[in-house]
């Protein structure tokens, strides 16, 4: 018998959880295997991007005569269409789209669940070879069954989210999700085209030695934030030496964070006044994963972010998040 018998695949993963909990509908379960089936889609398309000009560049014409369309618009579209298709979500909201967009179909109209998305981040490392990702996340809808779902069902605190969840597309590609009870991990095996759980129960080591921000704009960092940076650079030879890294790509910080531990920090400045990073689909459903891993995410010394109320769909918002003890030096030192 082959070990890979043995693996359980998302589907079995799913199926088994829903056995374990005999009150659960199963509808969160179908939601998390749609997104699964589109991130495979997407997978052989990133897969591809290096051969994009053999088979036509993004934006022009392809040779068989078709428009190319750029990764992260064609990442936007496989993930709305398998939700659209999928029964268990009324409507998503994309970093690709200024608004929401509600599925009033009969089954659609009828389910639970919103999705909010970023369909490709860090696309920009498209072009160097580096990972990018998917980040989504899943919440209840506020609006009654039936009726089209509403910008208020998309605009809840992330304490509310019911499950969210990052695909990597690196050395090999990884779901990762997180319900209210436990983070797990499972690595596309190309060979069977199914994602197998890999990293079951995934917990952020409290302790690390990494921390990650972009240096570039370090003079232009509030001076408490300077602070909490230079703790993390040595100043002579006894101190600890944290390393740095900057990946440029959220989930690839963030998938680093849960499996080694560290600390990353996105923090507002003069270009960035409200920060970088969007608080609906990336920094939510990023920090309700860290946080169920046993990490904390902050947006700002003070302020819990799964707390932060949403005022729109595209807002953004500073973010510093990690492991428990890098995040007690943090608060200690701002
Ligand atoms: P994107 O959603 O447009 O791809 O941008 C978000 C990305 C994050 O993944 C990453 O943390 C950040 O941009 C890096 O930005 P910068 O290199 O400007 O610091
Ligand atoms: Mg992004």
């Amino acid at each position: 018998m082959n070990d890979k018998q043995n693996v359980m695949t998302l589907d079995e993963f799913t199926i088994q959880e829903l056995r374990n909990y005999p009150g659960a509908t199963g509808q969160l379960s179908g939601l998390l295997r749609d997104i699964g089936l589109a991130a495979k889609r997407v997978n052989v398309e990133v897969n591809k991007a290096g051969i994009a000009d053999i088979l036509g560049e993004a934006g022009k014409t392809n040779v068989q005569g078709e428009s190319v369309k750029k990764l992260d618009e064609f990442a936007n579209d496989q993930f709305i269409n398998s939700l659209r298709s999928s029964i268990y979500c009324c409507g998503v909201a994309s970093e690709e789209n200024e608004d929401f967009i509600p599925f009033k179909d009969e089954y659609s109209k009828n389910s639970k669940y919103v999705v909010l998305m970023d369909p490709l981040d860090g696309s920009s490392n498209i072009d160097v070879n580096v990972s990018i990702g998917t980040i989504f996340s899943v919440y209840r809808r506020l609006t009654p069954n039936g009726t089209a779902c509403q910008l208020e069902d998309f605009l809840q605190p992330g304490t509310q989210q019911i499950a969210a969840g990052y695909v990597i597309y690196g050395s090999s590609t990884m779901l990762v999700y997180a319900t209210r009870r436990s983070v797990q991990g499972f690595t596309l095996d190309p060979s069977i085209g199914e994602f197998c759980l890999s990293h079951p129960n995934l917990k952020c080591p409290p302790d690390s030695d990494i921390f990650s921000v972009n240096m570039g704009y370090y003079n232009f960092y509030e001076e408490n934030v300077r602070r909490a940076v230079d703790f993390f650079i040595a100043r002579n030879e006894n101190d600890k030496v944290y390393r740095h890294r900057f990946i440029g790509c959220m989930v690839a910080e963030i998938h680093r964070t849960l499996i080694q531990g560290g600390i990353f920090m996105y923090p507002a400045f003069g270009k960035y006044i409200s920060g970088r990073l969007r608080l609906c689909y990336e920094c939510n459903p990023m920090s309700f994963i860290v946080e169920k891993a046993g990490g904390v995410a902050m947006a700002n010394g003070r302020q819990r972010l799964l707390e932060l109320k949403p005022m729109q769909l595209h807002q953004r918002v500073p973010i510093f998040i990690g492991s428990k003890n890098l995040m007690d030096i943090w608060q200690d030192v701002t």
